[in-house]
């Protein structure tokens, strides 16, 4: 009864009976696990959209556990390899993956394609945690993935351990029932104020996804550094690559790299966005190729943080040769659908020039198949439906965008004094900027991106994304201490239901999130608005 009544109140999703009874039989039946979990199904960020705990009811990982995983899905095996991968370092145990083509879950841990429902829709799932089993049930892969991801944080924080620890494994008992508020949910990383290795993007991508972010975009270029190989401007990566801010070496990814970081991050069911910033932003273009140039002059290649001196040449043919080239090579090195053209800050470059340039580009872009985001700025020549933009800006209101949204294009929201990891926490972070103001957990948190923005109703919001600029970010650890706790923040808004949104709830789910970090080794912000578990 209870079960049912909780169902019915958070979800406002329809769940079989026969669950909902199994569920309370177990719950009446007095059942008493091996040995209490040290987490709970109450703690779990991004909140899913139904969680019903059965606390009397766990399951425990045993060395005799067993993954099962649906016959014929090479997708499914990958994930339950995954799975297994983890926890077969911190156990010890064999966990061996072995297929079923049964649609009843066996004892052990099952992850399957059939019985989902279509409440689960295309990115969420079903978890059912019983005395007998773990079942993650899902309409697709990309569900499995982020019911095991769920798993994870259900299971204690060693599970995450790189080596072998004691246990016990236990499992809370319960039902989830999830999906996704949102189809987008973004973290961008610039790679171009520094670069970052493949190895290194590649452990934020794990990070991202811990999350269920589902899209990584990529800042390629800047005024201080080209980053992506592009063939028939060589140039770009190997001159316009090789400084960063301040003047380091820089770098840039081949495209071997590239394809490397794409299939990773499809691995993590994480589709890469990548961003050639245009017609602002372009110094290491500019610096690259003489010709860019409207007086044919290159200027020297730059490693301060000013933004807004630099533009593309308007008016010259090779202008758009190279716009053709670049997008040409970089759509056909990417699968996802979208392709970032940047757009902000063209201070350099006249309205009326803005406008040629961006009515000249989106077409090439449509040519080779993409859909185009852009900084919001983009909005102010009125693109076609079909553009997305990204708002980054401070009030909450713009009338261009406003406007855009009313003509039918879906926006992107990064609000950059609540989304932008770049943003110190206070005044006495170490890293980042402070231009759109101090950004604390509770600020990264507190807004509603269905209602944020004046003139856009829920409806036009394609979704959510945490920009982390890398203007002081040099390493590894730096990115980790920009973006956690806030990125799960932002994540959370773009996944959860309006109605679970609790900021009392969410910091104590937050801080239950602290000692898997500790584990995994992520260099996180203790906020002190986070009760953090030890
Ligand atoms: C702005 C600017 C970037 C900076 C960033 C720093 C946008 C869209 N353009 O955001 O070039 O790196 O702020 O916070």
């Amino acid at each position: 009864m209870v079960i049912a009544r909780l169902w019915s109140r958070i979800g406002g999703i329809a769940v079989s009976t026969a669950l909902v009874g199994a569920a309370a039989l177990v719950a009446g039946s007095g059942a008493v696990a091996d040995a209490a979990p040290a987490t709970s199904m109450r703690d779990l960020v991004p909140a899913p959209a139904v969680v019903a705990p059965v606390d009397a009811d766990a399951y425990r990982i045993t060395a005799r556990t067993q993954l099962r995983v649906q016959a014929g899905s090479a997708p499914a095996r990958d994930i339950a390899d995954q799975l297994a991968g983890t926890l077969r370092r911190s156990t010890g145990y064999r966990l061996p993956v072995t297929e079923t083509a049964s649609p009843v879950p066996a004892d052990g841990i099952s992850l399957l394609l059939t019985g989902a429902g279509p409440d689960a829709g295309d990115e969420g799932y079903r978890l059912d945690v019983t005395r007998g089993g773990v079942a993650i049930r899902a309409n697709g892969p990309a569900g499995l993935f982020h019911g095991v991801q769920t798993l994870h944080q259900l299971l204690p924080a060693a599970a995450e351990s790189a080596s072998r620890r004691p246990g016990p494994w236990a499992v809370p008992g319960g039902h989830v029932l999830d999906r996704p508020r949102f189809g987008y949910r973004g973290a961008m990383l610039d790679v171009a104020r520094h670069f970052f290795t493949v190895a290194q993007v590649e452990r934020y991508i794990d990070e991202i996804a811990l999350y269920k972010i589902n899209y990584l975009h990529l800042h390629l270029s800047d005024d201080q550094g080209w980053r992506i190989a592009i063939a028939s401007w060589p140039q770009l990566a190997e001159y316009g690559g090789g400084t960063a801010v301040g003047g380091g070496p820089g770098g840039f990814y081949t495209r071997e790299d590239y394809r490397r970081i794409v299939e990773y991050a499809a691995s993590r069911y994480v589709t890469v966005v990548p961003e050639i910033d245009m017609p602002g932003h372009t110094n290491a273009a500019l610096a690259s190729y003489a010709e860019l140039n409207c007086d044919g002059v290159a200027p020297p290649r730059y490693t301060g943080i000013d933004v807004g001196f630099s533009s593309l040449c308007v008016g010259k043919d090779v202008t758009y040769d190279f716009v053709r080239d670049v997008v040409g090579e970089l759509a056909a090195m990417t699968p996802g659908p979208y392709l970032h053209i940047g757009g902000d800050e063209a201070k350099s470059t006249t309205p009326q020039d803005y406008a040629t340039f961006i009515g000249r580009v989106l077409p090439i872009v449509a040519e080779h198949g993409k859909t185009v985001v852009g900084w919001h700025d983009v909005t102010r020549t009125s693109p076609p439906t079909s553009v997305v933009p990204q708002y980054w800006g401070t009030t909450g209101q713009d009338a261009d965008v406003a406007a855009a949204a009313a003509r039918g294009n879906r926006v992107v929201l990064s609000p950059a004094n609540r989304a932008y990891l770049d943003q110190k926490y206070d005044p006495s972070t170490p890293l980042g900027l402070s231009w759109a103001g101090y950004v604390e957990v509770r600020d990264a948190y507190g807004w509603d991106p269905g209602s944020y923005l004046a003139g856009i109703p829920a409806s036009s919001v394609l979704g959510v994304e945490a920009p982390l600029w890398s203007e002081t970010l040099t390493t590894t650890p730096d990115i980790e201490y920009m973006a956690f706790p806030r990125l799960p923040a932002i994540a959370e808004l773009g996944w959860s239901p309006a109605g679970s949104h609790d900021w009392e709830a969410f910091k104590r789910r937050l801080g239950a999130q602290g000692p898997r970090w500790t584990v995994m080794g992520i260099n996180f912000y203790r906020s002190p608005q986070v009760p953090w578990r030890s």
